[in-house]
């Protein structure tokens, strides 16, 4: 199933190394990336007194049902030693699954897509970069649209 598309962030450690482990790591797991973004600098959102990030974001293709995706994506982050000091903190990585075609679910572990992507412009940017005109399953927008709302 192509069509998967991921959020990579990093604001900890040596954060481009990071990002590329995670890629490699992804692929190891028979997550294989088709299309993936430039690493772009950011402005931490949420909780401002922390380091910038380094953020991207990947479409994969993968054999997985979302939940099990979101296992391998967790896996990944502990076998990277994540530590995550507070909520919206720093951390060395963080993969957030963002769009999984034809589904939209609400539940305690998992929310699709991404419940708040169309307001982070670390998202957006990375998105419109590699997929302008995918719509946005819920919202209706493509991901131009939605970047050019949230910044005019
Ligand atoms: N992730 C957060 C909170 N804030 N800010 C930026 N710029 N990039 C992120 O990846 C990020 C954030 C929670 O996951
Ligand atoms: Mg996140
Ligand atoms: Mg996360």
């Amino acid at each position: 199933m192509n069509g998967i598309y991921i959020a990579l962030g990093s604001n900890i450690g040596d954060r481009e190394g990071n990002l590329k482990r995670a890629l490699d790591m992804l692929e190891e797991s028979s997550v294989h990336i088709i299309k993936k973004s430039k690493f772009y600098e950011t402005k931490p959102y949420g909780v401002a007194d922390q380091p910038d990030f380094l953020n991207a974001v990947a479409e994969v293709s993968a054999d997985m049902q979302p939940i099990d995706l979101l296992h391998t994506m967790q896996d990944i982050e502990r076998c990277m030693g994540r530590e995550r000091k507070r909520h919206w903190g720093e951390r060395n990585i963080d993969l957030d699954l963002l769009i999984y075609p034809n589904v939209i679910m609400d539940t305690p572990e998992l929310t699709l897509p991404h419940k708040d992507m169309e307001n982070r412009e670390f998202v957006l940017r990375p998105m419109t970069e590699i997929a302008p005109d995918l719509v946005h399953p819920v919202l209706g927008s493509t991901m131009q649209e939605l970047l050019n709302a949230l910044l005019y």
